[in-house]
């Protein structure tokens, strides 16, 4: 992709449709404002303005603990078009997590909705640092000036950070290019959805999340499109109402959220006849979510395998060449491996790892060398899941090549769900591992050693599942609780969780 060698990214992304007359067209819908190109190119300069006026500098960081509002996009840009870097991590997130990527990022302000309060205030008695909540934010811009020069900078140059968990240690800072959302927007965006200005976008999948980053944001603002906001957890009855109130063209779930979608629809039909294609990412669609969808909607739902690394999906079904049951063919620009433990390729047909390479990837991991030299490999990307090819060329995902869960789209570490769980008095060791529901998706599952013989009752059960839903983001809980005698191990004492999973 060409890019000027000295540009600022908000630039093509917000400040160019100015120039080509779509000032008065809708660039964010809610359901309390709209918001034109004309006024967010206005709120983003008042925003990086603010920013600066806050005394960040050029490279400084932001954290924005943002709901999915219009105040993201001024915050996000506002900061990329000053030379900031915004960070927007998952905001269903817990105190210590938020209070260990203040300290790793070096974050000079952290923004937040006075919704995450409740995590973020005392995250920020224990790792203090500059804040706000976006309201007082808001509040600040309005006193800002409207004109802001954009930072030149290089494709190359960190743009912005998004945080990745892994099966053990802390999350890890992706640190991506200016290039990166102009990659991403144009190979899959444009070229595979086919998105273009006249298309209205819904994502139920959230901004902070990458998926939803591109869905939501990247991709209506590289087409001058329009991307519709709510600000509430996605459930069936709110998508829908935001699908029959909006009418978008093009919706994106994940597959947990559309299993739940499907059960609504046979207690009544809702108008989905505004939308051209629906997408699912974040963990395998199931044929059988695919083929019940189709038969009630009349749509398709086409599965892409993405990561935050990668900032977007990779490997995607279109609507001119999908298989259900897999994750498609490589998204053009990509370029795909599945290799051995001895990093060579595998036979045709059968499995191994994934590696991938695209100019989208991030750079680098934030203050993670090693971590950095084991998943960025020679301008490759080990993705940590197993896949395979068919005889037709379509991927198929077999599982995660080590022991991190997908729920509902988003990480669940097994390590932390454990540590929680041995928090409670009664328990001497735990492991999880996923487990399929009704609907073929992951769940956390517990297998639970107590310190006392004998086994836990239903009130033990309940009390061990509160604890999880209270400490830690409340998706992570354990929806099954087995309690067994012994875990499997290593002789160097690791949990063999494959053996419980079988
Ligand atoms: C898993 C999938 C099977 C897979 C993401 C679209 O999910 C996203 O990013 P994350 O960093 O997770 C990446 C990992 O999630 N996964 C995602 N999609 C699929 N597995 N089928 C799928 N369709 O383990 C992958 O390595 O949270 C998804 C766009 C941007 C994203 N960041």
């Amino acid at each position: 992709m060409r890019l000027s060698s000295r540009f600022n990214v908000a630039v093509p992304f917000v400040d160019r449709h100015l120039a080509e007359g779509r000032g008065a067209k809708l660039a964010i819908r809610t359901t309390s404002e709209d918001v034109t190109y004309a006024e967010l190119v206005e709120r983003v300069n008042r925003a990086g303005n603010t920013l600066l006026a806050k005394g960040l500098v050029p490279g400084d960081r932001l954290l924005m603990v943002v709901k999915d509002c219009p105040a993201f996009f001024f915050l996000f840009w506002g900061a990329i078009k000053a030379g900031i870097v915004p960070i927007p991590p998952n905001t269903l997130l817990r105190m210590p997590d938020y209070a260990y990527m203040f300290e790793d990022s070096g974050c000079k302000l952290v923004v937040y909705s006075s919704e995450f309060a409740s995590e973020i205030e005392p995250a920020l008695a224990q790792a203090p640092v500059e804040a706000l909540t976006v309201d007082a934010f808001l509040g600040e811009m309005a006193k800002a000036s409207a004109a802001l020069e954009a930072r030149l900078a290089a494709p190359e140059d960190d743009c912005f950070w998004l945080y990745s968990s892994g099966s053990t240690g802390r999350p890890k800072g992706a640190v991506h290019r200016q290039r990166d959302m102009v990659v991403s927007s144009e190979l899959y965006g444009v070229r595979v959805l086919g998105v273009t200005e006249s298309d209205v976008s819904f994502s139920a999948a959230k901004l902070f999340f990458a998926y939803g980053l591109g869905n939501g944001m990247t991709f209506p603002l590289w087409t001058g499109s329009t991307a519709i906001l709510d600000d509430r957890r996605p459930t069936p009855d709110s998508t829908f109402e935001m699908i029959e109130r909006f009418g978008p063209t093009l919706y994106y779930g994940v597959p947990a959220l559309y299993a739940a979608q499907l059960a609504a629809l046979e207690k009544g039909g809702r108008d989905l006849s505004s939308v051209r294609a629906c997408v699912s990412a974040g963990e395998a669609l199931p044929a059988e979510i695919f083929r019940r969808w189709k038969e009630r909607t009349g749509t398709i739902i086409l599965d892409g395998i993405g990561s935050t690394e990668a900032l977007h999906i990779f490997i995607a079904n279109r609507l001119d060449d999908y298989k259900p049951g897999t994750s498609g063919r490589p998204v053009p620009g990509y370029d795909v491996r599945i290799l051995d433990e001895t990093g060579k390729a595998v036979p045709p047909g059968a499995s191994g790892r994934l590696w991938i390479r695209g100019e989208s990837a991030a750079k680098y991991y934030w203050n993670k060398p090693e971590r950095t030299a084991e998943t960025m490999v020679d301008g490759w990307l080990n993705t940590g899941d197993t896949y395979r090819q068919d005889d037709e060329g379509y991927l198929i995902y077999d599982g995660r090549s080590d022991d991190m869960l997908k729920v509902g789209g988003i990480w669940c570490s097994p390590v932390e769900i454990e540590s929680c769980l041995i928090g409670h008095g009664a328990v001497l060791e735990a492991a999880i591992v996923g487990h399929a529901d009704e609907h073929g998706l992951t769940k956390p599952k517990a297998f639970v050693v107590l310190k006392h013989d004998g086994t836990g009752d239903p009130a033990l059960t309940e009390e061990l599942m509160t604890l999880c839903r209270t400490s830690l983001a409340p998706y992570k809980y354990p929806r099954w609780v087995e309690y067994v005698t012994e875990l499997p191990k290593t002789a160097t004492g690791k949990i063999q969780r494959f053996k419980l999973r079988a």
